[in-house]
Formats: structure tokens, sequence, C-alpha cells
């Protein structure tokens, strides 16, 4: 099924012609309305009238999370505050947050893509959509929200979390399709599981529309089996508005990415150089219909590749896989972003912690860190090292808002790695 036919399935030529119209606009719009913007192309000597063919966009210069941040709170805005209408920020960053504002028509747009994406995996104003994920600054609440409320399905605003209550709002309301991380998929799994045979045969549960976190094919089947739903794949980012940039259509083979909202490029993270369809690099994206904060060729770290070829639903836009990893060290737990310099901060600003620590994240979503302790504090009570530990505890939780272990070292036990030393552990097996 389709949402916009027409466009979804528009030729290519014609595809890459609009494309372009849209690039050369939005290039003319930021380097005209965004100082930032204007220094970024003079300082890669370029303007929006070397725009004259697709591929010129490499000219053109990255926009970094770096570049967020240092614009915050709204430098980066190319038409005045009172017009926008919506802010959504990206947790778990180093300092301020990425601040990402949307106008009436941004919201209308992005709303629209997810349409397209909750259609093409069978939604119809029949469903009921229940709506699993956070509320809020996340995007993964109000917009998947907007989305389906487009399609005209029922959407049950439950957001994560309260579980026994989300099954009773399954039974009692008929839920069709849920959208969640696979984290909390794995959890309600259990729960669901507890209830027995008979209760799940009283859902109308068929779909469940996974992202947010990187997550396996083997998690993926594990998840359909338990639950026994279809679960497709949804990728997105609060950059480029949230969920809906690429989703799984009904044949699975990959993540259609609505190529008439975003130019996508595959990057060699380490060069920058532009990587041709079918192999791995670092997903680049510039929007094309954004109003109010348009972003170009940014660097999203997520690690993918443009799978070559048709897709037997008829779509043009392209697909990309499965996300494969991340080119930076930033790791995703329960839903949230966590870079390790948030950790070493917190760490750093208190007292008798040495400056080594690691981070471990175990197959149950737990988080350890091993912190070394000094010298001077080794020697002393131990009531001390309680009280440390749980200071440490509540800094933490207080900028990550996730309640990690932490287990005190001794002086000298975690390895000093020469180079670039290895914080994260990741033993979860998510990619
Ligand atoms: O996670 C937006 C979203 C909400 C996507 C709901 C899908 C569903 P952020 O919090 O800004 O936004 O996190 C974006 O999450 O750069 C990826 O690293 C990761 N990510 C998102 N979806 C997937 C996925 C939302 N399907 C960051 N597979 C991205 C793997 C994903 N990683």
């Amino acid at each position: 099924m389709f949402w916009q036919k027409e466009l979804e399935t528009l030729n290519r030529s014609r595809l890459e012609a609009l494309q372009l119209k849209r690039l050369r606009e939005t290039a003319a719009r930021v380097y005209g309305k965004v100082p930032y913007y204007r220094k970024l192309f003079k300082n890669n000597g370029v303007t929006p009238a070397h725009l004259k063919a697709l591929q010129d966009i490499s000219k053109l210069p990255f926009t970094t999370r770096d570049d967020l941040q240092k614009n915050y709170p709204d430098k980066l805005l190319t038409i005045k505050h009172h017009d926008t209408m919506r802010l959504h920020t990206s947790s778990g960053t180093t300092g301020k947050p990425k601040a990402v504002f949307f106008t009436r028509q941004d919201i209308d747009v992005a709303a629209n893509n997810i349409a397209r994406c909750l259609t093409m995996t069978g939604v119809t104003k029949k469903d009921v959509l229940q709506n699993m994920m956070s509320y809020g600054l996340f995007t993964g609440g109000l917009m998947m929200h907007y989305g389906a409320e487009k399609v005209g399905a029922l959407v049950i605003p439950s957001a994560i979390g309260n579980t026994e209550r989300q099954l009773m709002l399954m039974e009692d309301f008929g839920t069709t399709s849920i959208h969640l991380t696979p984290s909390y998929a794995l959890y309600l799994s259990d729960v669901l599981e507890k209830k027995g045979r008979e209760f799940r045969k009283k859902l109308k549960l068929k779909r469940a529309y996974m992202g947010a976190e990187p997550y396996t094919e083997e998690t993926k089947n594990k998840i359909e089996k338990l639950l026994q739903v279809k679960v497709y794949n949804s990728y997105g980012l609060t950059e480029m508005n949230g969920p809906g940039v690429a989703f799984e259509c009904e044949f699975q083979a990959g993540m259609h990415l609505w190529e008439d909202s975003y130019i996508m490029e595959i990057v060699d993270p380490k060069t920058g150089k532009q990587l041709p369809d079918g192999e791995s690099g670092e997903l680049i994206l510039t929007t094309l219909t954004r109003e109010g904060m348009p972003i170009i060729r940014y660097r999203t770290r997520d690690l993918t590749a443009i799978l070559p070829g048709k897709c037997k639903c008829g779509r043009t836009h392209r697909r990309i896989t499965r996300i494969k990893g991340r080119a930076d060290d930033m790791f995703i737990l329960r839903g949230v972003n966590i870079y390790p310099q948030q950790i070493e901060r917190v760490l750093m600003s208190v007292a008798h912690v040495e400056k080594n620590y690691q981070i471990y994240l175990d197959a149950n979503d737990k988080m350890t860190v091993k912190v070394e302790i000094t010298k001077k504090l080794f020697d002393g009570d131990l009531d001390k090292l309680k009280k440390l530990q749980l200071d440490l505890t509540e800094r933490l939780r207080a900028e990550i808002l996730i309640r990690p272990n932490i287990e005190l070292v001794e002086p000298g036990t975690l390895p000093v790695s020469e180079g670039k030393a290895k914080r994260v552990f990741d033993n979860r097996k998510i990619y």
C-alpha cells in the first residue's frame, strides 16, 4: 500500500531532478540566512551557484554534532524564532544538547514521511497504534504520534514503561501495532510470556516498529517469536526529524530512505570521501525540505551501506542496510544516547578518583563503571568508599539518566593504554 504512490515511485531521473532543485534552494537558504553556514561555505571556497549537478554536493562542507552544539540554542535558524512551532533535542550529548526547531510545515513533512512508512507496512485508519516511546524532547513519541494520526489510525500515547498497563490497553483497545525500542520490546516480551498463551490469544497485535537503538537480526527474530508479530526496522535521528527517515517496507530487504526529503551519501569516516553504493561507510544526510533549520551534509556517525538494485515493492527511493555500528564511541543504552566523555566529566569532577575508568555493558542492559580510586583513599577507611560509590552513582544518574553499578578498583589495576584508550566494552552483541 502507498501513501503517496506518485512520489514514492517517481522514476530516478525525476527524483534526482527534484533533489537538485531542492538542494539548490536549501543551500541558497542557509547561505543567505545563517552566518555560520556562509562562513563554512566560504572556507570551502564554494557558493550555492557551484551546485550545477547533484554530485556537486561533495563540494559543500560537512555539518557535525560539534557545529550544532556550537550554535546552540538557535543560531542555525533560517527564520524568526516566533515562526517556529516545536523544539526537540537529542539526548546524551556532552554539555549542551543538539536543539532542533520545527515550523508547522516541517512537522507536516516529517509526519507525512512517517505516514508513508506506516502505510507501506499495512497500517490504515482501521488500525490502533500504541506508541510506547517517551513523549517529550525525544522525537520517538510526538513525531510518530503525528505520523500515525495523519494516517488516521487511533493512536494510544501510552509512552514507555508501566508494562502491565500497556498490556491492559492492548487488550482493551485492540492494539494492532506498537512502536518501541528493542530493549523495551525484550522486556515487554518477558512480561507477556509470564501472562501465558491465553492472554496473547486475546490480543490483536500484528506489527512492531522497532528503532531508536541498534539491534541485530537475531534480536529481531527473537522478538518476532516472543511477541508473535512482524518487526519492522525504523531508523531516524533528532537532527533529521526523528523517526521516519528510513523504514522497511513489506518486503523487509533494507530500509527505504525518503530521498525527496534527504540526500544521502556514504563516505569513508576517516577521509570523508564518497563511497559507491554497496560499500559500507558513514551515512551523511542533507535535508531537502526543512524550512526552519535545514542541515547540510550532516555526519550521522552511523555506519551503513546503500543497497544496490531495485526493491520489489516498486518504490524508487534507495534502501540502506541495518545500522552496522558507529564511527564514534557513542552507545545507546535503554534508549538513551551516551558518550563516554559524559561519564568521564562526572568522574573527573569528584575527588579521590583517578583518571582511568572503563564502562561495561552487559546482555541485560546493565552498565558497570569501573573506577580507579586514588592511593590516598585506598589507605583510608571503607565507609568513605561506600559514600563515594553512592555519590558517583547519583551524579552519573543525574547526567545520563541511568543508574550504573559503580565498581571501585585499586589504583593501577586498569590497563593504561597506549594511544586511544578503549573505554567501552559492549557485551550486548547488538551489531
Ligand atoms: O532515536 C529517533 C528515532 C525514534 C528513530 C524512534 C527511530 C524510532 P536520537 O535519539 O537522536 O533519535 O538517536 C539517533 O539512534 O544516530 C542511531 O545511532 C540510533 N538509531 C536510531 N534508529 C536506529 C535503528 C532517534 N533502527 C541515533 N537502528 C541514530 C540502529 C538506530 N540505530
